[in-house]
């Protein structure tokens, strides 16, 4: 942990450099020269049982009272969303809805490894922090429904970039995706080109793919495009610039994930919504620096606060 960090927090030294931001990190949260070069090499990592069944399980409860949600609905402080009226529920601001959510916030199993890989310890991206997340949703899906292709090296923005320079990975966003049911064949699993974060070229299969305002498209069929099937507990975590989306799910039933995407301290929400005052205030320090890293502002005298 930065010394900064720990000062603009309060922390004392008890909080121990080596393990993250969670002094309970398990065995699992360390990162590898495996990890490493996989990452580097696909842009994208597997994490078997990165939540215990009782965390699973906790999450789960509360989906069970939002799958009824229809988009624009808020339950709490979590908001019911879709981005394209195909791929099923969004629900956005998923931290707010409860314990078990707020935990997977600086998650032990993940927190080491996503810290690496967004990276710039000690430069202006961690002025403010560690990381910062600028979108949380859990995602249900039922059959028919899917997410079509998109991002890609080959136009990779600064926000979703891969990046490795001087030694260091310098990621603009790097994705914790967890399943919250087992996702194997028919489930409508993420898909990801393997690699194709460094990609100079579009896909030439892309323009049956891409993902399409009202228009049900998937990954399915897409040349060098592979299903990444998971058991419930396990997570993805991909650099955004890597291109992806999911198969279509056939099966019955529902496929239950949750997205936290992590950048550097400067970033800004990518939707309009804002952390409730009533979740800044129960958060520990160590999360809150996560969830708004700019809160404290300084306005002109007689100027109301804004975010
Ligand atoms: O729904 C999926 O499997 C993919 C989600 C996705 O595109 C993302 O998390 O960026
Ligand atoms: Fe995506």
């Amino acid at each position: 942990m930065a010394g900064f960090l720990k000062r603009k927090l309060g922390l004392n030294a008890a909080w121990d450099e080596n393990t993250s931001l969670n002094p309970n990190t398990p065995m699992n949260a360390s990162l590898t020269d495996l990890d490493v070069y996989l990452f580097d090499l696909r842009g994208y990592l597997i994490l078997e049982n990165a939540l215990a069944p009782e965390e699973v399980a906790g999450c789960n409860a509360i989906l069970d009272n939002l799958q009824h949600l229809k988009p624009g609905e808020w339950v709490g402080h979590a908001h019911a969303h879709t981005y394209t009226g195909t791929e099923g529920l969004n629900v956005q601001q998923i931290y707010e809805a409860g314990e078990p959510w707020e935990r997977l916030i600086d998650h032990p199993s993940w927190m080491a490894k996503v810290t690496r890989f967004v990276g710039g310890e000690g430069t202006f991206d961690t002025n403010h922090g560690p990381l910062f997340i600028d979108e949380n949703f859990a995602s249900i899906r039922g059959p028919g429904e899917s997410i079509g292709m998109h991002s890609g090296g080959h136009n990779a923005p600064k926000r979703c970039q891969f990046r490795y320079h001087n030694g260091l990975f310098q990621c603009g966003m790097v994705n914790i995706l967890i399943a919250f049911n087992d996702v194997g064949p028919g489930d409508g699993a993420t898909m990801v080109v393997p690699g194709s974060h460094k990609s100079n070229f579009v896909h030439p299969e892309a323009a049956k793919a891409s993902m399409e305002q009202g228009e049900s498209r998937s990954v399915d069929g897409v040349t060098g495009a592979i299903e990444v099937h998971l058991k419930a507990g396990d997570a993805l975590l991909f650099v955004d610039a890597i291109a992806h989306g999911s198969a279509k799910r056939v099966n019955p039933g529902q496929r239950r994930i949750a997205v936290y995407r992590y950048g550097p301290s400067w970033g800004m929400f990518r939707l309009p919504y804002r952390p409730s005052k009533a979740l800044l205030e129960r958060l520990t320090p160590e999360r809150r620096a996560i969830v708004w890293p700019h809160e404290h502002k300084l306005f002109p005298p007689g100027e109301e606060p804004q975010a």
